[in-house]
């Protein structure tokens, strides 16, 4: 059978992959404690967040709790706005963007909030007299097990600390041991910058009671208990004046509870104290032991779906420090396998189901007023947190969002309404935890009515890659009504008569032409949003066998969207008028959604639009800020480069340093993802584009490494997930596929698209048009070329393609042809 193993039935043993090897340690690791935040490891179920400093005279565990946000239920609706839409449109097709820009901050902008602010909970401090000299010290961050551990000696003892955060038990827990007995003793406090109470209950037990604050107009009501209790074997615990004294114990578990009374967007009416009391004592029942197990076989059921192996070279035995500081200019293949582990381990951690999505920060938050109020900004960086939750096997980790999108389509039915006179929900380009829809910021940023179509892209996807039927039913009235807002809100441009979005912004860019005023109508990205809002809603209904009439209706304005427009140095135009800089390098590619996270843009069916997307993102540059850089990885991803998108890899693995907003991106010694400051989605978008370069499933096949740089010749990722239900493995050698292994969950033909030929059992050389309907392609207009434009197609990539019939269960092996 030659390397073939045919039509196995659906077994569990082959969930694991056909050439599972053990992933090689995963780890972050330092030979010093951390100083500075953006060096403290990230813990988390969800719910509960800690970074953990692990110093070793004073260990520093910062806490977040995901609901500890500050204001209560509000509104931010401008209902102004209805009056002034006419005016703001006819200003807009006169060309006078200053004078619409200038009506809609009076007009549209939020009066009240900009958004609530996400906020620390507080500190759990541990000190430890006689431990300021140390010797052998180690700090390290397992993502096998997602366990923090600091280890050292002093005074002759040896002392380890280890802290997870349980999903399981929904506490956090630091266990402390020493080889000595009796050799434990140490001060515990916990403190928090304002408005909290800490107090201690018992002899063992430190409670901070807290409020979150006012801001901007709106009473901070979220009320929080964090709870700190000490279990030890051997010695004594005793509170004090400021704290709980530990004094010669053996070893100690301290069980770290936090709960606020929020129920829900709407409701705060819960218990904080009663709530983290009932988490406790139930984790109370258990031993640190048993905490341990439970929470390390929660956290492997999602980890080990995936593993990666991109080639490993002496960088691996470096601190994780020095490996990120020499990345760019070594050769250390395997800090790129680690950086995609680290992406899926922080989504495994701030992302569960039941929990609040990961908002800028994820959960880890060590301020009270944090850049952008870590809230959700939907103009890209939210919806790039989850791009790696379906192709990097985390699929239920978006239900948080898929929860986010129903509660803001509930809030955002009168926000359609009150500023828009219009059907449906409609979000503007921020929220917060009180699903606030209403614009902010100013109008240059928040005019951007798009938050309800491209957040409704992720409930699409969920259904792309596992084709649940039943979960597409629950979800489709919110795409539903998602499209009724664009049905209403569309309107006829003078020039052409196209239907766009007026009034709106390509996020957050301007052209040279009229440099302060973004506000416009019909900019690419809102084109593509409607369409594929429209299209894919329309396949949805066909699907489910409903809403004919609504079905007609999006049919016939999808055909009046204006087409993609290639301009006069043959890039793709970022707005409806020919106005791109080539000189402009703004962080936002906003105009190459279509190219990815969207398929509208693809090299065999669209080679001039290919090419045109590729100029723009030449022209756009590599060094931005951290998030953009993510975006470029998977858009070079797409454009089928992988060694440019190796060069963006590079970028981003670059030490951040100290540099400030606007200085460019980079990595922190912990790898989080530096805008700068900290934000998270760099970290998320890298790890969909490290996936988007070996694998992609999006443009009518199953695409095996169609972007892998020339420098990972050797290597294997298995637990991939393409859509259509198809699991996917890849080993390589030479830079060529040698075994590719796809395991089926719904049947259907599986069309495998290589840059070389491939052999086994059941494949065939394609034939037509993919009959899997996963796979039907976007059907968009031809691009309108300007006819000064210079384009030059690149000759594509000679491809072979195979059909694979599968059926449900099926495991499938392919080689390399011989
Ligand atoms: C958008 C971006 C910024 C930043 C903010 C949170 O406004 O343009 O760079 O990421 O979101």
């Amino acid at each position: 059978m030659k390397g073939f193993l045919c039509c196995l039935l659906f077994n569990l043993l082959f969930l694991v992959s056909a050439f599972a090897q053990h992933d090689v340690h995963r780890r972050l690791w330092y030979n010093e404690p951390a100083q500075q935040w953006v060096e403290a490891l990230p813990v988390g179920n969800g719910r509960l967040g800690a970074m953990v400093f692990g110093g070793p005279a004073e260990e520093v565990i910062q806490l977040n709790e995901n609901t500890v946000w500050a204001g209560r239920p509000n509104r931010n609706d401008n209902p102004e706005a209805r009056e002034a839409l006419p005016e703001v449109r006819k200003l807009i097709f006169e060309g006078k963007y200053g004078e619409a820009q200038q009506l809609v901050n009076q007009k549209f902008i939020s009066k009240t909030s900009q958004g609530m602010p996400y906020e620390t909970v507080g500190n759990l401090k541990l000190n430890f007299v006689g431990h300021e000299n140390y010797t052998n010290y180690r700090r390290e961050l397992d993502l096998e097990k997602a366990v923090a551990t600091s280890s050292y000696r002093a005074n002759g003892v040896n002392y380890k600390t280890e802290v997870f955060s349980s999903f399981p038990d929904q506490v956090i827990v630091v266990r402390m041991v020493a080889d000595k007995p009796g050799a434990l003793s140490f001060t515990a406090t916990m403190d928090r910058p304002v408005n909290a109470e800490v107090s201690t209950k018992g002899s063992d037990e430190l409670v901070l009671s807290g409020k979150t604050g006012n801001h901007e107009g709106v009473e901070g009501k979220v009320q929080f208990q964090a709870k700190a209790k000490i279990q030890n074997t051997g010695g004594t615990v005793n509170a004090t004046e400021t704290g709980l004294h530990v004094e010669q114990a053996d070893e100690v578990t301290i069980y770290i509870s936090i709960a606020s009374n929020f129920n829900s967007y709407k409701d705060i009416s819960g218990n904080a104290g009663e709530r983290a009391d009932a988490y406790l004592q139930k984790a109370l029942k258990k031993n640190a032991e048993a905490l341990y197990r439970d929470h390390v076989a929660d956290y492997r059921q999602y980890s080990d779906r995936v593993s990666i192996h991109l080639g490993e070279t002496d960088a691996v035995s470096l601190p994780t420090d020095q490996r990120i500081e020499q990345f760019k200019n070594g050769n250390d293949p395997d800090l790129v396998a680690l950086y995609f582990q680290f992406g899926r381990y922080l989504l495994i951690s701030a992302s569960r189901p039941g929990g609040q999505p990961a908002n800028l920060q994820g959960i880890w938050n060590d301020q009270l007023t944090p850049p952008w109020d870590s809230k959700y900004t939907v103009n890209i960086n939210t919806e790039m947190n989850y791009w790696p939750s379906e192709i990097t096997n985390l699929t239920e980790l978006n239900e948080p969002l898929i929860q986010m999108v129903r509660e803001v389509s509930e809030t955002g039915r009168q926000t359609a309404r009150d500023m828009y006179g219009a059907k449906g929900w409609m979000l503007h380009h921020n929220t917060d935890i009180w699903r606030i829809n209403g614009p902010v910021d100013g109008a240059f940023w928040g005019m951007w009515p798009m938050g309800g179509a491209w957040l409704s892209q992720h409930l699409l996807d969920k259904y792309a890659f596992s084709g649940d039927k039943e979960y597409l039913a629950s979800v489709y009235s919110i795409l539903k009504e998602a499209s009724k807002f664009y049905l209403d809100f569309l309107v006829k441009e003078p020039e052409h008569q196209w239907l766009v979005v007026a009034p709106s912004v390509s996020p957050e860019n301007a052209p040279a032409a009229h440099p302060r005023s973004s506000v416009t109508a019909g900019t690419t990205m809102d084109n593509q949003l409607v369409f594929d809002l429209l299209s894919r809603t329309i396949k949805a209904a066909e699907i489910l066998k409903t809403d004919e009439a609504l079905v007609a209706e999006m049919k016939e304005s999808l055909q009046k969207l204006p087409p993609m427009q290639i301009g006069k140095w043959g890039q793709l135009q970022e707005w409806m008028q020919d106005l791109d800089n080539p000189e402009d390098n703004h962080r936002h590619v906003s105009h190459l959604y279509g190219l990815y996270p969207s398929n509208q843009i693809s090299p065999y069916r669209h080679p001039k639009l290919f090419e045109a997307a590729k100029t723009s993102l030449l022209a756009r540059g590599d060094e931005s800020t951290g998030w953009s850089m993510g975006w470029k990885v998977n858009l070079w991803a797409r454009l089928l480069d992988g060694n440019h998108a190796l060069k963006l890899i590079k970028d981003q693995l670059t030490p951040a340093g100290n540099k400030a907003f606007g200085e460019g991106g980079g990595t922190y010694p912990n790898l989080f993802d530096a805008h700068p400051p900290f934000q998270i989605d760099g970290n998320f978008g890298c790890v969909a584009g490290i996936a988007e370069m070996l694998l992609q499933s999006h443009n009518g096949a199953v695409h095996i490494l169609p972007a892998l740089p020339d420098a990972w010749a050797q290597g294997s990722i298995s637990g991939l997930r393409a859509r259509g239900g198809y699991g996917v493995d890849i080993a390589w050698e030479d830079n060529k596929p040698s075994e590719v292994t796809i395991r089926s969950a719904l049947g259907g033909n599986c069309r495998i698209r290589s840059y070389y030929p491939l052999s086994g059992k059941g494949l065939k050389k394609a034939k037509g048009a993919n009959p899997n309907t996963f796979y039907e392609v976007a059907d968009i207009k031809e691009p309108l070329v300007s006819p000064g434009a210079d384009l030059k197609i690149a000759q594509a990539k000679t491809i072979y393609e195979y059909d694979l019939k599968t059926k449900p269960g099926g495991v499938y092996v392919v080689n390399l042809a011989r």
